[in-house]
């Protein structure tokens, strides 16, 4: 089977739309770092609807911060693939051609740094994961600690971090007399724009107190609210996509038709017409970051624990299960609702419904095991801050703690029958050695785990509800198994 790429564009079913430009034309305005899937599937989606609609130079430079795998997948085929949007309702396909190159960071990092110094690249977007700012969860500091970001602050010039090649470039213009880009993170951290900030200043300061000072006062850094759930591609996605297309695209991307995008509206040197396509630029995004991390990633997170450790391998699965469809509604409507006062005219009861809607989609297979990755970066901004706002006032926090006792469970490392579970974190050997060290004491295993300051902070250990909640769950789920104690308490 032929590979898709620019000359053979005209071959692709008719009902595939294309791009409605010129792409000879296109020239690069945005690099992106940690171009996966999700970027693919967002930030490029509502980058194409501008330049379909109205031109201008936006091309995105993809970057690769760790593996070349994206690279050689979009490379042959000229930066072309296809985003596929899927319901109950079918199938939706579109040819995304706003990636115009590839680069893969650890190939080249001076390369990356002077492209990214370019005077015509206007902003760099990242889409890095959490544990991709190098932060302390809790506190939202720079890790200074960490082996990348030493590696960077002796190393300026081959950086490894995102924000090692973020302040190199911006020292590089600094030098040079560039106006400087816009920062503009789209990772589901609350207040990602002012985080990334206090990382970039602190790290700069340490390379020079001058240039600290010239990206304060140059460079915007607008926060953003991002929403689209984008699993990530199987062989299956691309063997059934081939078959629609005629055509081999290993870049494929897999979509629910929603998507939605909220970015506070300050830019250092202008931006794609992004609030013309369906993007809301606003004075303060906060809320909507709030709104969505709690209620849909809080109750993601929920669900991908409980629902791996019930034996359920994706999503809609767990949708499928009344007890679980229960326990969501009522976190919804209790332990993040009430943390929550929705802006004027937004209707937060459509919203939650339509949230547990989109979990729904059986036609896509969003695996819990996805979602169950990196949760020590996770819980703070999904979970934790509702815990704190429901302790103050003495209120609801049992589905809370269900959550961090089912986490508490997943990281253990063993699943309920005795099978391994691959537990994908950065604190993945912390958390194993404290479950192994307190395996038949569910009460000194979860004040073990809460102990942990960089994830819980240090208040959190003392507060005696949470932690007796917690163990309560904890305990339950080792004698009952997890989807038993749900269905117990939530039928
Ligand atoms: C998910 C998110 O993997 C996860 O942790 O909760 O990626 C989620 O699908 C997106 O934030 C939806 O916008």
């Amino acid at each position: 089977m032929n590979r898709l790429s620019q000359a053979c564009v005209s071959e692709l079913p008719s009902d595939v739309s294309l791009p409605k430009y010129d792409r000879k034309q296109l020239k690069a305005g945005i690099v992106h770092l940690g171009i996966g899937a999700f970027h693919r599937a967002h930030q490029a989606f509502y980058t194409e609807a501008v330049l379909n609609k109205f031109g201008g130079d936006w091309g995105i430079v993809g970057c690769s911060l760790r593996s070349p795998s994206v690279r050689d997948q979009l490379a042959p085929q000229d930066g072309l693939y296809t985003l596929v949007e899927r319901s109950g309702d079918g199938e939706k396909l579109q040819l995304i051609g706003a990636v115009i190159k590839n680069v893969v960071g650890p190939e080249n990092p001076a390369e990356l740094v002077s492209l990214m110094a370019q005077p015509n690249i206007k902003i760099v977007s990242l889409t890095i994961t959490e544990k991709g700012y190098c932060h302390d969860p809790a506190t939202g500091n720079l890790n200074s600690a960490h082996p990348d970001i030493e590696h960077d602050i002796q190393n300026l010039s081959h950086p490894k971090s995102a924000i090692g090649f973020l302040v190199a470039a911006l020292a590089e213009r600094f030098k040079s007399g560039t106006k400087s880009f816009t920062v503009l993170s789209c990772d589901n951290l609350p207040n990602n724009g002012e985080v990334l900030e206090k990382m970039i200043v602190q790290f700069a300061e340490k390379i020079s107190a001058e240039l600290a000072a010239w990206i304060k006062a140059n460079t915007c850094f607008p926060s953003t609210m991002v929403d689209r759930i984008v699993p990530a591609t199987t062989d299956d996605d691309r063997r059934d996509v081939e078959k629609r297309l005629g055509l081999r695209d290993e870049g494929v991307v897999i979509a629910e038709p929603f998507s939605q995008w909220v970015i506070e509206d300050k830019f250092s040197d202008g931006r794609p017409q992004w609030d013309q396509v369906g993007a809301l630029l606003v004075e303060d995004v906060r809320v909507f970051e709030k709104i969505k991390l709690r209620l849909l990633n809080g109750a993601h997170s929920i669900m991908a624990y409980t629902g791996y450790l019930s034996g359920f391998d994706y999503i809609s699965e767990v949708m499928n299960e009344p007890a679980f469809v229960n326990m969501v509604k009522t976190y919804m409507a209790r332990e993040a609702g009430e943390t929550i006062v929705a802006p004027a005219g937004f209707d937060i009861e459509a919203y939650k419904q339509q949230l547990r809607d989109r979990f729904s989609n059986k036609a896509l297979k969003h695996r819990t095991w996805q979602i169950a990755m990196d949760g020590s970066q996770k819980l703070p901004q999904r979970l934790l801050e509702s815990l704190r706002v429901q302790l103050k006032s003495n209120g609801n926090i049992d589905i809370i703690c269900l959550g961090v006792a089912a986490w508490i469970r997943y990281v253990s490392g063993v699943d309920e029958k005795g099978n391994a579970i691959e537990v994908s974190d950065p604190f993945a050997a912390e958390l194993r050695a404290l479950s192994d060290a307190n395996k038949d004491d569910a009460a000194a295993n979860v004040r073990a785990i809460v102990g942990i300051s960089k994830i819980f902070g240090d208040d959190l250990i003392n507060e005696e509800r949470f932690v007796l909640t917690t163990i309560d769950w904890l305990t339950r789920f080792r004698a009952k198994g997890v989807l038993d104690s749900i269905r117990e308490s939530f039928l």
